[in-house]
Parts: structure tokens; C-alpha cells; sequence
């Protein structure tokens, strides 16, 4: 298929080249939505788990640039040989994997994503420092809010309740940030609000757990929420929030916790017992 790829890439570039003194104007925009449809021959597939976040991000992001893929779904407690073949490292989903070769880390993925299909959604903005200003955000949203959130879900107590004054903490931080834009892009949906969103499916989670509203608690945030999922590219990725609790709940009674979660519970014993 990639070869084939290549090949009408090569002679539509003949087509162009040698017509291109007769009909310039009409050949160039011809040329750019045929490549456009011809990189959809390439080969993507998408390890995930549905209800995951950080898969979430992923989908999104080929969503927002039109791609098709095949969704090859994994269990967590009984991984793929394709996925430790894939992601020897980390052992984790997503890995996206374009024509043979695996990306492993969702916000790795999606910077892939953006640069290689750059032809439409631009999710970062093209000057260096609000490039840069954006990563340091996303860096923000998965140290601070889903780390916040796992130590939510994993304490106990006044533990938790210092885990509940911390994750609200964080999420004013980003309101603040937000300010008065529509989204972290700014006027229109990009990188921090992609890495964000996803976190939406855990909302009630986070209410069920820490016993708090999140409308009361954090206002600009469910309603910058509730503008991102007017996007179809937003609200067709994410795992519906009743569904994510009763997800989370069911591995939690069963006590089938899978390494990530496991590595973060047992760091915090040590936190907690020293
Ligand atoms: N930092 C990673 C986190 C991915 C992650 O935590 N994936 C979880 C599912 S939500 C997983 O694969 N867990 C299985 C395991 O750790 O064994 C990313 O952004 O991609």
C-alpha cells in the first residue's frame, strides 16, 4: 500500500510538472486536495482501551484532521503481543502506529499527528513561544490534574480531603489561565484544550470521590467543557462520565489494578509512610 502510495505520488508530481506551463492555477489546487485524499492511504492503527483519556486525546486529535484508522482495542490485564512489541517500555496505550512504525505517549501522539498531517486544524500556534507556552500547559494538565485526580481516588480520610482542596486548586489555576477566551487556543480549539478535555469523562468520578460539584467548584471550566463538546471530533471521542465511574469502580472491587495505576498507589504508601 505504501508503495503504491509512493507511485501515485510520483506520477501525479509528472502530471503536474509537465502541465504546469498550460494550466498552473488549475493543477496546484488539484494537486493539493488529491494528496490530501492519498494520505488517507496510509496505514493507521490505534491500540486503546475506550474509556482511557489518554487514548481519548488521540482519537480526538484524528478526528479533528479527518483521518481514518482501525481501533484495535486492548486488555489492559491480558496485553497484546502487539502491544508489548509495540511499546516495550511503557507497556501502555495509546500507541499509534503509521505505516508499520509505532508513537508511543498521547501528547507525543498528538504532536505527531499535527506536524504530519499539517494540511488542516493546525493544533499548536505557529509562533515558537505560544508553542512553547501551550506544551507548558499540557505538562500542567498531566502532572497536576490526572496526577490530582489519582491521588483522589487512591486516599483516604484527611488525605483525601487534602487530595479534593488540591485538584480544585489545580483547576483554578487553569481557569485563571483560560481567562475570558472561548478556549486555551484562544479563539479556537487547540492543543491544551485537546489534552484537557478528555479528563471531562472523569468529572463525576471526581465528584462521586471527593463529594464536590465541579459546576460550583470550578464554573469557566465545565463551561469551557461544555463548548468543547460541541465539537463532534470532542464529544464522538469521549467516554460518557457515569460509564467511566462505574469502570473505575468495577476495577477498583476487583482489585485488578494494572501496573501505571499500581506504581502510583505504591508510591504513595511510601509517601504516606514515611
Ligand atoms: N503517559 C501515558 C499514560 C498512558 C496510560 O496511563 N495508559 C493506561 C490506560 S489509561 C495503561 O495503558 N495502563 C496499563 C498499564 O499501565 O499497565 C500517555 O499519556 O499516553
Amino acid at each position: 500500500m505504501k508503495l503504491q502510495y509512493k507511485k501515485a505520488c510520483l506520477g501525479l508530481n509528472f502530471i503536474v510538472i509537465s502541465q504546469r506551463k498550460q494550466f498552473p492555477h488549475l493543477l496546484y489546487p488539484l494537486f493539493f486536495s488529491i494528496s490530501a485524499i492519498m494520505s488517507q492511504a496510509d496505514e493507521l492503527i490505534l491500540l486503546e482501551w475506550y474509556p482511557s483519556p489518554f487514548a481519548a486525546r488521540v482519537r480526538i486529535a484524528l478526528a479533528e484532521k479527518g483521518l481514518n484508522y482501525e481501533s484495535r482495542p486492548e486488555d489492559l490485564t491480558n496485553k497484546s503481543p502487539l502491544l508489548l512489541q509495540m511499546n516495550p517500555v511503557n507497556k501502555q496505550i495509546p500507541v499509534l502506529i503509521h505505516n508499520g512504525r509505532p508513537i508511543c505517549e498521547s501528547t507525543v501522539i498528538v504532536q505527531y499527528i499535527d506536524e504530519v498531517w499539517n494540511h488542516k486544524s493546525p493544533l499548536f500556534p505557529s509562533d515558537p513561544h505560544q508553542r512553547a507556552h501551550s506544551k507548558f500547559w499540557a505538562d500542567y494538565v498531566d502532572k497536576k490534574i490526572f496526577g490530582g485526580g489519582m491521588q483522589l481516588a487512591a486516599s483516604k480520610g484527611e488525605v483525601k480531603e487534602a487530595a479534593k482542596k488540591y485538584l480544585i486548586g489545580c483547576f483554578e489555576t487553569l481557569e485563571e489561565e483560560l481567562g475570558d477566551k472561548p478556549f486555551f487556543g484562544g479563539e479556537s480549539f487547540g492543543y491544551v484544550d485537546l489534552v484537557l478535555i478528555p479528563c471531562h469523562s472523569l468529572f463525576y468520578t471526581y465528584e462521586s470521590l471527593g463529594n464536590l460539584s465541579m459546576a460550583e467548584e470550578c464554573p469557566k471550566i465545565v463551561d469551557w467543557a461544555q463548548r468543547c463538546l460541541q465539537k463532534e471530533s470532542v464529544s464522538k471521542s469521549l467516554c460518557d462520565q457515569q460509564k467511566f465511574y462505574a469502570i473505575i469502580s468495577e476495577i477498583s472491587r476487583s482489585g485488578s489494578a494494572w501496573t501505571s495505576v499500581q506504581k502510583f498507589l505504591d508510591k504513595l504508601d511510601l509517601l504516606q509512610n514515611s
